[in-house]
């Protein structure tokens, strides 16, 4: 009897995988104390959820935040390992992140320890576990200790918003503050764990390449993997419909192998706005007598995509070619999520990228500083069509290549590049950000090694990592650059650019227009977020509702940060008197200042092909650049976005502001029939003249459609003052973009304060709000008092009694509300009616 029940215990033929995700307790290192907590799990987030440290984002409290990293902290969980599991060849233990100095122990016995928490990790445990109750411990040793230790022993420079010594841990430098974020050096572990065990064999890891000729595609799919008695390997394709429509088989000997198949007529992969997102499966099965061993499963989209850098009149340009049509690039610099990365959730990530398709972007940086986003994110680019320039996480440092950092990245890079190379929206890899051009021009302290050390690390280790494991894909040295080696990194003839003298360095806001770059990578300008954000962090019967009060002041990472608000507040705009005036304001200046900004290089198409403002989001709530708020809450500047990037564009160039230029940029495939309507209006909305101006734009262009001559209604201090033109495109009898140019800032103007007029109505599925006006209203802000919602336009000027129509669907508002509700929850503000 007993010999029959052994007999039957067989090794499994399918990898086995039990997932170590729940039930775990954390501890101070020494304490007797734990607390339970589930992964993503870290310091801060078991401290905070189980109420022993209030919010760190609440008032000043990351003052007394920072420190608790200054320990070491212990993670353990217990999980039971079957008898089936053991009898496999291999067991290991998967680790995709911890965070950062770990040491990892099974049943008292220390399996390894790990450094980078930009990799997985994957060991092999079976000689440690029994079958039933094992033990797993992760030592979580204090970041902050080492880095103290590491910078006291050899200095290295590295930005001063973060703890100093950031740049010797390959952890995300932004945890050690930044110039958005708090000083939060978290511990734990971030992804999943699993354990998984096999016998006869395991697929690696897959590389898809595409060949393109005329109506077809050969996909190529390059396969790692492990055989121990598997027969086959095999690859089958399936279209977006899901139909199978290819099929290939290899016999499955060595550790590697090439499976190719053809499609025919496929269906391309386009960016959002260009056409649509098909995404055929690739599957890929190791098979073992009729049986699969294991599976990997791939989303393709076929498509080429790369940089070109042609030369032409003005130096080398820097566009996207995608299927070879070059296009303008519009998105938006994003950043972690996140200070408590633990924090973010896959439905965070998707609303933000849905947000981003809703503005109209088409592509997204993800920046150096912080770390390499999940799977879900880049599911979600290739769904949504967003292309993603990916920087490897290094930014605004020196670093030294130590044998134990270079081993430390490159297995960062290994681990990365294999894991994303394969996303249809991956777009281009760049080294760093700003580090070239720091050691061109921010006057560092010298350090010839580590600038040494620089061109070995971006322009030597990383290309021959990217061209054994990801040829396909364009690099990018460094972001600004002009192509590396030192070269003008902040030049306009060539590469990116990052545009900082609007904000950092005090230039009006004009300034922007007077420059022509290639590509504006980074630019930005900062606002407060929405009160209802404030109030989560400020308390007003603290006094904290001021601009220069201690907790505003710490919610404000930039240098002058709030000084900055205020200069370019007075250049720009009337003083605000209250604090909710005082949010209005900055993010009123913010938005016109962004939106001239990228009117300005849309304009430029073909010399310009790409703006990335800084930055769509925030880590926490923060008075910072982001156009969309740590709660998901847009700000005016992403209701402009939505309108700056919009396909078809019309904007004025009012360098003569007699003598305004009308401008249409076509970032579409169609070469399209178009009437341009404007009216020169008085401050009461009346008009004083008009035209209407016919035509055709071709495709993928931008063209200065037309000069109006206005002299003659601008003669007088008093005219420029008191008249505005408004203006409106329409394609197909139906109105695609608008906007309104004031011959003076808006500080300078003769506001009349208008008398609003708003009625709401509703559908079955929304509520619909009409405006009007007794006289020229400036950016209009509807909002919901304590609930949030989404409406169809925000932020638009009002002339006179011209209604305006606003939608907000039902499911798009936080919470049901019926029509009353909504209504009391419903206000209105703009310039010129506070
Ligand atoms: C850019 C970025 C960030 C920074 C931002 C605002 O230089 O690369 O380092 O947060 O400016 O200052």
């Amino acid at each position: 009897m007993l010999e029959n029940k052994k007999s039957s215990l067989k090794k499994t033929v399918k990898i086995m995988i039990l997932k170590l995700n729940d039930d775990w307790k954390m501890k101070k290192a020494g304490d007797s104390v734990s607390y339970v907590c589930d992964l993503p799990c870290s310091v801060y987030k078991t401290l905070t959820d189980s109420n022993v440290l209030e919010n760190p984002y609440y008032r000043d409290n990351e003052l007394r935040s920072t420190s608790i990293c200054e320990e070491d902290y212990v993670f353990t969980k217990e999980f039971e390992v079957s008898k089936e599991m053991l009898l496999n060849d291999f067991v290991k233990i998967h680790f995709y992140g911890l965070d950062t100095l770990c040491e990892i122990r099974i049943n008292d016995n220390l399996i390894a320890t790990t450094n980078n928490m930009h990799c997985q990790w994957d060991f092999d445990v079976k000689e440690y576990l029994k079958a039933g109750i094992n033990n797993l411990e992760i030592l979580c040793k204090s970041p902050i200790n080492y880095i103290n230790k590491m910078q006291s022993e050899r200095r290295i420079w590295g930005d001063r918003h973060a703890m100093d010594g950031f740049t010797h841990l390959r952890k995300p430098h932004y945890m050690f503050g930044w110039d958005w974020g708090p000083q939060l050096p978290d511990m734990g572990i971030w992804r999943d764990v699993e354990l998984y065990a096999y016998t006869y064999g395991k697929i690696s890891d897959l590389y898809y390449s595409q060949k393109h000729s005329d109506g077809m595609v050969t996909l190529d799919c390059k396969v790692n993997f492990e055989n121990y008695g598997c027969d086959n390997l095999c690859l089958d394709v399936f279209s977006p419909d899901g139909e199978m429509i290819a099929s290939t088989k290899a016999t499955a000997d060595n550790g590697e192998a090439t499976l190719s198949v053809e499609i025919t007529n496929p269906q391309l992969w386009w960016a959002n706005g260009y056409g649509k997102q098909p995404l055929y499966k690739a599957q890929v099965r190791l098979v073992r007598d009729g049986e699969t061993i294991d599976v990997k499963d791939t989303n393709i989209g076929l498509r080429t995509l790369t940089i070109s850098q042609e030369a032409d009149q003005w130096g080398n340009e820097f566009c996207f070619i995608l299927n070879g049509k070059k296009i303008f690039a519009m998105g938006a610099n994003y950043i972690p999520e996140d200070q408590i990365i633990t924090r973010s959730t896959k439905e965070k990530t998707e609303k933000l990228l849905e947000n981003c398709v809703k503005a109209n972007y088409n592509f997204i940086r993800v920046w150096g500083g912080g770390h390499y986003p999940s799977d879900e994110f880049y599911d979600y680019c290739d769904k949504a069509g967003l292309i993603v320039w990916q920087d490897f996480m290094f930014a605004c440092a020196a670093y030294l290549l130590t044998d134990e950092f270079e081993k430390a990245v490159r297995k960062e890079f290994n681990d990365n590049i294999i894991r994303l190379r394969n996303h249809p929206s991956l777009g281009l890899w760049c080294g760093n950000n700003e580090i070239e051009s720091a050691w061109v021009g921010w006057g560092l302290p010298e350090d010839n090694e580590a600038k040494a050390d620089y061109l070995i690390l971006f322009e030597k280790i990383i290309p021959e990592i990217l061209s054994q494991l990801d040829p396909n894909t364009f690099y990018w040295p460094s972001s600004p650059s002009s192509g590396g080696g030192f070269d003008n990194p902040s030049s306009n003839h060539a590469g990116d650019m990052h545009y900082w003298d609007v904000w950092h360095n005090f230039k009006p806001i004009e300034d922007f227009r007077k420059y022509h770059y290639r590509f504006c990578s980074e630019y930005g300008f900062e606002s407060l977020p929405s009160i209802k954000t404030v109030k989560t962090f400020a308390d007003e019967t603290k006094g904290d509702y001021n601009l220069t009060s201690p907790v505003m002041d710490n919610h404000q990472k930039c240098d002058f940060g709030n000084e900055k608000i205020m200069y370019y507040l007075a250049q720009m705009v009337r003083y605000p008197y209250t604090f909710d005036e005082l949010i209005y304001s900055s993010q009123l200046v913010q938005a016109d200042c962004i939106r001239s900004n990228v009117e300005h290089m849309r304009r430029s198409r073909g010399r310009c092909m790409g703006s990335a403002y800084w930055q769509v989001n925030d880590s926490n709530p923060v008075i910072s650049w982001s156009s969309i708020d740590y709660y998901g809450r847009w700000k005016p500047l992403h209701y402009c976005a939505k309108r700056f990037y919009a396909p078809i564009l019309l904007s004025v160039d009012d360098s003569d502001i007699l003598k305004p230029v009308f401008n249409i940029s076509n970032e579409t495939f169609n070469d399209v029939e178009f009437e341009i309507k404007w009216n020169l209006r008085k401050n009461t909305s009346e008009i004083l003249a008009d035209g209407s101006i016919s035509g055709q734009i071709k495709e993928l262009s931008s063209e200065n459609i037309a000069t109006i001559d206005l002299s003659d209604y601008l003669e007088t201090i008093e005219d420029k003052r008191s008249r505005y033109l408004e203006y409106t495109l329409f394609i197909d009898g139906k109105a695609v973009s608008n906007s309104t140019t004031l011959f003076v800032r808006p500080k300078l103007f003769t506001f009349i304060k208008p008398t609003i007029d708003m009625t709401v109505s509703e559908t079955d599925k929304t509520y619909e709000i009409t405006v009007s006006a007794s006289a020229f209203t400036k950016s209009v802000w509807l909002d919901l008092k304590d609930e949030d919602a989404l409406f169809s336009d925000n932020w638009f000027d009002i002339h006179g009694n011209e209604k305006v129509t606003v939608t907000v669907n039902k499911n798009e508002i936080s919470k049901y509300m019926n029509i009353q509700d909504f209504k009391s929850q419903l206000v209105i503000k703009a310039y010129n009616a506070f």
